[in-house]
C-alpha cells in the first residue's frame, strides 16, 4: 500500500548536501547581487543580495567568507544555518552581513520548498489571504503633474498609491521622477559620482500639507495615499507636521525622522495619530526591538534582503504583530523580483501583514532575468504556488550584465551644511 506520509518522511529523512553556489552581478538599470545554490541532488534555490550603491560588497562577502562554509551544508537547516551565519560572524549585523546571510536564506527556503513540493508560503504557514495589497509610486515635480500621476496608477487598478511631490523653490526633491528615460521611473541610486540635491526644510513643510489636501478635494478618502519623509526632519518639526497632516487620513507617513535615536518617535506619538512606517533602513530586530515594545510606529519596513531573509523577517514579523505593528516590506525598486518573492511569501503567510511596496519595472529584460509566474491584478499581488519561491534567474541572461558603479545622491541644505538622504 502507497503512503504519502511514508513518502514524505522518506524524502525528507535521505542525506541533501550544498554542492555549489554562484553569485552574480548586475542587471538592467541595477546592481542586482544574486546568488544561486546547488544542492548534490541538483535541487537549486536563489537569493537576493542587492544593496543600492554598494553592490560588490554583499557579492564579495558571499564569495569570500560565506560560500567556503556553505559547501557540504545540509541546506534545510535554514535556522542552523542562519545562526551559524550571524554568531559565527563575531562582528554582527550591518546591512552588508545581514544581505549576505538574506541571500543564502531565500535560497535555502527556495530549495526547501522545491524538496517539500510545497509553495513558501505553506511551510511558513499557510495563506492568511489570497492576494497582497501593493502600493504604487506616484510623482510629479508640481501638484498637477502629481495629480496626473496618481489618476494613471488609479486607472490602473491600484488601490494603494505613494506620493512624492516637487517643492517650489527646490530644484529636486526625494521621490520625484525626472523627466527624462533615465528617471522617469524614479530610480533611487544613479550611474557616476553622487549627485548633490538641495533641501530646504521649511519650504517642505510649508507646502507638503497643502498637496495632501488638493489630493482628498481631487480623489476623496477612499484611496489610500502614503507619504515618505524620507528622514528629512528633526523629531520636533516631524512632529508638527504629523499633527497638522492628520485631517488627510494618510494611510502612513514614512521615516519622518532618522531611526537612528531610537527613541526620536516618542515626541511624534505624544503629538499626532497618524500611522508611522520605518524600518526600511534596518538590518536586525536589534535595530528596533525598543521601538516596537513602546509601540513607537505603526508598520514595519524592513527588506528580506537588507534584514537577514526569511528566517529573519519572518520573527521580525512575529514580534511585531505582539506590539499591533503590521508590515509594510521594502521593495521594488530597491531590490531585485528575487527579494520582492520571498516577501510575496511571508505578506501571503503574515497574520499582521499591512501593505507592500512595488513599483512595476517589469521591463522585458528584467522579466527575462529573473522568469516567474508571480502577477500583479489591479493593485493586488498574487504569489505563485510552484514549490520554493516560484522565480529564477536566467544564468544565460545573467552573463549579460557586471557591475556598474552606482551611487545615491547626497543632500546638502541651502549653506551646504551636509543632510540626510
Ligand atoms: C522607499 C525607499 C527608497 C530608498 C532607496 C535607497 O521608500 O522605497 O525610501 O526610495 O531611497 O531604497 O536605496
Ligand atoms: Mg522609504
Amino acid at each position: 500500500m502507497f503512503y504519502w506520509s511514508e513518502t514524505i518522511v522518506l524524502l525528507w529523512s535521505y542525506a541533501v548536501k550544498i554542492a555549489s553556489a554562484e553569485v552574480f552581478v548586475g542587471g538592467p538599470g541595477k546592481n542586482y547581487v544574486t546568488i544561486k545554490i546547488r544542492t548534490d541532488e541538483g535541487v537549486t534555490g536563489v537569493g537576493d543580495a542587492s544593496i543600492n550603491g554598494r553592490g560588490l560588497l554583499p557579492a564579495t562577502y558571499l564569495k569570500e567568507y560565506l560560500i567556503p562554509c556553505l559547501i557540504g551544508m545540509d541546506p534545510r537547516k535554514t535556522e542552523d544555518i542562519w545562526q551559524y551565519f550571524y554568531r559565527g560572524a563575531y562582528f554582527r549585523r550591518g546591512p552588508v552581513t545581514m544581505a549576505a546571510i538574506g541571500a543564502i536564506d531565500m535560497a535555502l527556503w527556495d530549495i526547501k520548498g522545491k524538496i517539500a513540493g510545497l509553495p513558501v508560503y505553506q511551510l511558513l504557514g499557510g495563506p492568511s489571504r489570497d492576494a497582497c495589497l501593493v502600493y504604487a509610486h506616484a510623482t510629479g515635480s508640481d501638484v498637477e503633474a502629481l495629480l496626473d500621476s496618481i489618476t494613471h496608477y488609479q486607472a490602473e487598478g491600484y488601490k494603494a498609491i505613494r506620493i512624492q511631490c516637487g517643492i517650489p523653490g527646490m530644484p529636486e526633491g526625494y521621490g520625484v521622477a525626472g523627466d527624462d528615460e533615465d528617471t522617469k521611473h524614479f530610480i533611487t541610486d544613479f550611474t557616476g559620482l553622487p549627485k548633490t540635491e538641495i533641501w530646504d526644510t521649511e519650504k517642505y513643510l510649508r507646502f507638503m500639507p497643502g498637496v495632501f489636501e488638493k489630493i482628498r478635494e481631487r480623489f476623496g478618502f477612499d484611496l489610500k495615499i502614503l507619504h515618505d519623509v524620507h528622514h528629512r526632519l528633526r523629531p520636533r518639526e516631524a512632529a508638527a507636521f504629523a499633527k497638522e497632516v492628520e485631517p488627510y487620513r494618510l494611510f502612513w507617513l514614512e521615516d519622518p525622522t532618522p531611526a537612528d535615536d531610537q527613541s526620536a518617535l516618542k515626541l511624534i506619538r505624544q503629538h499626532s495619530t497618524v500611522p508611522i512606517a520605518i524600518g526600511e533602513v534596518f538590518n536586525s530586530i536589534w535595530d528596533c526591538k525598543d521601538m516596537m515594545e513602546q509601540e513607537l510606529f505603526d508598520f514595519i519596513r524592513v527588506s528580506a534582503t537588507i534584514a537577514g531573509g526569511i528566517t529573519h523577517l519572518r520573527r521580525i514579523t512575529d514580534f511585531a504583530d505582539m506590539h499591533h505593528i503590521r508590515t509594510g516590506f521594502h521593495g521594488p525598486p530597491s531590490h531585485s523580483p528575487i527579494s520582492m518573492a520571498a516577501q510575496a511569501h511571508l505578506n501571503r503567510w503574515a497574520p499582521n501583514f499591512g501593505i507592500q511596496e512595488y513599483l512595476v519595472l517589469g521591463t522585458p529584460e528584467c522579466d527575462a532575468l529573473f522568469p516567474s509566474d508571480h502577477h500583479m491584478k489591479n493593485g493586488m499581488f498574487y504569489v505563485s504556488d510552484a514549490p520554493g519561491l516560484g522565480i529564477d534567474i536566467d544564468e544565460k541572461e545573467a552573463k549579460r550584465y557586471s557591475h556598474q558603479a552606482h551611487y545615491h545622491p547626497i543632500v546638502r541644505l541651502e549653506d551646504g551644511t551636509m543632510w540626510n538622504y
